[in-house]
C-alpha cells in the first residue's frame, strides 16, 4: 500500500490560531516552555497552594496540587484554606527500579509523603501529601537516584508501560529496552524542570527547545505501552498507542501496532466513551521509534485543541476514521505498515508468586492491595520491602495491576529474601481470594480532586462481601476481575473488567458487567447510580446463574454476555451499546 497523499503536515505550523482554541492552548504557548510562574509560586509562603495557571503547568512536571478532602468541610467551617499538598508521580518506564531507588523512594515517602508510597496502574510510584515547601527536596532526592517526575502528568507522552514478564528474561530485556527508548524520545526536552526543581541556570539552546512538542505540546495526555503476549498485563487496548510483541521461533520479530485506546468518559455526556485500541499493522523492532514519532505527530497535529473533553487520540481516530489515521501515519513514516500477525492473550492479570526466569534468576510477584505500600497493624509491608531492598541484588518491577515483582534474584539469593518475607508477613500478601487478587482500585478519596465516591478505601471491604457470596455458591476458587474507580475517568481501567464499578456520588456507583478476562472486551453498564445493597443483589443473581449454568472453563465476563445479563440496562442507559 502506498502512503496516502492526504497528509497536511502541520508540524511546522504549530503557531495555530490560539484565540480560536481552548484556553489551555494559550496557557501552554505563553508558558515559556512550561516555566510560567512556577518558581515564583514556590516562594510564596503565605499559602500552601499555587495559582491556577501554575497548577496546570506543574502537571507537565509530574506534580498535582491536591487538598485533603476529608478535612475540606471542617477547614471551610473554620475559615481556613484547604489542607493543600501535592502529589508527585515518578516517571518510571516499564516500572523497573533498582533497590537503591526503592530505598530512596521509601525514605522520601517517610519524610514527605505521609509514610506511604502508592504503586500506580501505569507501573510507577506516587508520593502524596508533599507540602509545597518540601517539593524541591523531594524532587532533588529523586535526582540523587537518577529518577524524576518529568511528564508523568500533563499534555505529553506519559509513562511508557511494558509487560513485566519475569519468566521470559531475554525477551523482556529487549522489549523493555525499546519501552525505555520510546520514553526517552517522547519526553519533553525543555530545561524548565532542571531550572525550577534543581535550581540550575538556564542554558542556551540551539533551535527549538521542543522539536516534537512545539509551544503547545499535545492536545491532551498520550499513553504508550508495550505488551508481551499471552499476558495482557498492561491492558494494551487501553493505550493511545500499543505495541504487541510478536515472537517467532523464540526471536522478537516485531510488534503489531494498536491505536486509539482510552478509558475515560463523563457521566451524561454520550460524546465521551471508553474505546479499545484497533490493531492497524505490524512493524519491525527497528521501526518502533519512528512509529512512536509518526503517531504522536498525527495526534499532535489533528487532536482536538478546542474541546479538551474530546482531545484524546481515541476521538481523533473516530472523527477522522481508522483508514485515514493509518494512511496519515504511513505517510509520515514513509512506508506502509505490514499486515498484523496473529497473537493471543490469556489474561490481563499478574502471575503471583515465584517464577524462574530462563536465565536462572528468580522472581516473586507480590499482591499489593490497590498499590498501597504502607505499614498496617500486623502487616508492616513498607518496612519489609525496605529490608528486602537493603539486601536485594536484582531489580523491582511494578506491575500494571499495582503489584510488585521482586525481580532478578540471583541464584542462591532466594532463601534470604524468603526469610525477610516471612519475618515481615509479606508471604501472606498473596493469600487473598482469587477475586481479591484480581481486584484493582484507583486512589480516589481523600486526595483525588475528581473523586465522587470512595475507591481504594472501600473496594477491599466490598470484595470481602462478594467473596462471601462466592463462597455460598461454591465459586471461591473462580478468578474474576473486579475494578473500581471513584469517578468515570477510569484510572483503574474499570471498563475492561469483568465487574466494573465507577463512582457517581458518595456511596453510589455505576455497575458494569461483561468485560473480557484478558482485557479484550469492554463491559456494559447494568446498574446506574446505585448503593451497595443493589450492587450485591444483582451480583448475587448473576453469580447464582453462573454457578448453575456456566460451561466448563467459561469466564464470568463471557457468561454474563452469553446469558443475557448485560442485554438490559436496569436504570439509565448503556453508553457502549
Ligand atoms: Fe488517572 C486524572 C490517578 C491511571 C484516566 N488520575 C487523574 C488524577 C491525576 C486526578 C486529577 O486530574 O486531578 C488522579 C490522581 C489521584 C491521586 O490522588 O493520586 C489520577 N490515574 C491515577 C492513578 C494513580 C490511579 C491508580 O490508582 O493507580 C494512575 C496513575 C498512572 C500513572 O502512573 O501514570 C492513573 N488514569 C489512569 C488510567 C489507566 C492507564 O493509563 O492505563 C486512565 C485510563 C486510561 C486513559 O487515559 O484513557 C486514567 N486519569 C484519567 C483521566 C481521564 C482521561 C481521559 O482522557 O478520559 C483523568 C482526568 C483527566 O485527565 O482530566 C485522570
Ligand atoms: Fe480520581 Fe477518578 Fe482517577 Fe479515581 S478514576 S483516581 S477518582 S480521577
Amino acid at each position: 500500500m502506498t502512503p496516502s497523499p492526504n497528509t497536511t503536515d502541520r508540524s511546522r505550523d504549530l503557531s495555530q490560531p490560539l484565540d480560536r482554541l481552548g484556553p489551555d492552548e494559550t496557557l501552554k504557548a505563553e508558558s515559556d516552555q512550561l516555566r510560567g510562574g512556577i518558581a515564583l509560586g514556590l516562594l510564596d509562603e503565605i499559602t500552601g497552594s499555587v495559582a491556577t495557571a501554575e497548577t496546570k503547568l506543574m502537571k507537565f512536571h509530574g506534580i498535582y496540587q491536591q487538598d485533603d478532602r476529608d478535612l475540606r468541610d471542617e477547614r471551610r467551617r473554620q475559615k481556613l484554606e484547604p489542607a493543600f499538598s501535592f502529589m508527585a508521580r515518578v516517571r518510571l518506564p516499564g516500572g523497573v527500579c533498582s533497590p537503591g531507588q526503592w530505598l530512596k523512594l521509601d525514605e522520601l515517602g517517610r519524610a514527605y509523603g505521609g509514610d506511604t508510597l502508592r504503586l500506580t496502574t501505569r507501573q510507577t510510584f506516587q508520593l502524596h501529601r508533599v507540602l509545597k515547601r518540601n517539593l524541591r527536596a523531594a524532587l532533588q532526592g529523586l535526582r540523587d537516584v537518577l529518577l524524576d517526575t518529568k511528564a508523568a502528568c500533563g499534555d505529553d507522552c506519559r509513562g511508557v508501560m511494558c509487560s513485566v514478564n519475569p519468566a521470559l528474561s531475554a525477551l523482556h530485556a529487549e522489549v523493555f529496552s525499546l519501552a525505555r527508548q520510546a520514553s526517552e524520545q517522547a519526553i519533553p526536552k525543555t530545561g524548565a524542570y532542571r531550572e525550577i526543581w534543581y535550581e540550575e541556570e538556564r542554558q542556551p539552546v540551539e533551535g527549538p527547545e521542543e522539536p516534537l512538542y512545539g509551544r503547545t505540546y499535545m492536545p491532551r495526555k498520550f499513553k504508550i505501552g508495550f505488551v508481551i503476549p499471552p499476558d495482557n498485563d498492561i491492558d494494551v487496548y487501553a493505550q493511545d498507542l500499543g505495541f504487541i510483541a510478536i515472537v517467532s521461533d523464540g526471536v522478537l520479530a516485531g510488534f503489531n501496532v494498536a491505536v486509539g485506546g482510552g478509558m475515560g468518559r463523563t457521566d451524561q455526556a454520550p460524546q465521551t466513551y471508553p474505546r479499545l485500541a484497533d490493531v492497524i499493522g505490524f512493524v519491525t523492532p527497528d521501526q518502533v521509534l519512528a512509529t512512536v514519532d509518526a503517531v504522536m505527530r498525527v495526534q499532535r497535529d489533528y487532536g482536538d485543541r478546542v474541546d479538551r473533553g474530546r482531545a484524546r487520540f481515541k476521538y481523533t481516530v473516530d472523527d477522522k476514521g481508522l483508514d485515514w489515521i493509518k494512511a496519515e501515519i504511513e505517510a509520515r513514516l514513509g512506508f506502509a505498515l505490514a499486515a498484523a500477525r496473529p497473537f493471543d492473550f490469556s489474561s490481563n492479570g499478574d502471575r503471583l508468586g515465584w517464577q524462574a526466569g530462563e536465565d536462572g534468576k528468580e522472581h516473586c510477584t507480590l499482591f499489593i492491595e490497590n498499590g498501597r505500600v504502607i505499614n498496617r497493624d500486623g502487616f508492616p509491608t513498607m518496612d519489609g520491602l525496605r529490608e528486602i531492598a537493603r539486601i536485594h541484588e536484582g531489580t523491582f518491577r511494578i506491575t500494571p495491576n499495582q503489584n510488585l515483582v521482586i525481580a532478578d534474584i540471583p541464584a542462591g539469593g532466594r532463601p534470604r529474601i524468603e526469610a525477610l518475607m516471612m519475618r515481615y508477613g509479606l508471604d501472606r500478601l498473596n493469600r487473598g481470594s482469587p477475586l481479591r487478587l484480581n481486584s484493582m482500585a484507583c486512589v480516589a478519596l481523600p486526595t483525588c480532586g475528581l473523586a465522587m465516591a470512595e475507591s481504594e478505601r472501600y473496594l477491599p471491604d466490598l470484595v470481602g462481601r462478594i467473596d462471601a457470596i462466592l463462597a455460598e455458591l461454591g465459586l471461591s476458587d473462580e478468578p474474576i476481575t473486579i475494578r473500581m474507580t471513584g469517578c468515570p475517568n477510569g484510572c483503574a481501567r474499570p471498563y475492561i473488567a469483568e465487574i466494573g464499578l465507577t463512582g457517581r456520588a458518595p456511596g453510589k456507583y455505576n455497575l458494569y458487567l461483561g468485560g473480557g478476562f484478558a482485557g479484550q472486551r469492554l463491559n456494559k453498564m447494568v446498574l446506574e447510580n446505585v448503593a451497595e445493597p443493589a450492587i450485591l443483589d444483582l451480583l448475587r443473581d448473576v453469580l447464582t446463574h453462573y454457578a448453575k449454568d456456566r460451561r466448563p472453563g467459561e469466564r464470568f465476563g463471557d457468561f454474563a454476555i452469553r446469558a443475557g445479563h448485560v442485554a438490559e440496562v436496569r436504570e439509565g442507559r448503556a453508553f457502549n451499546d
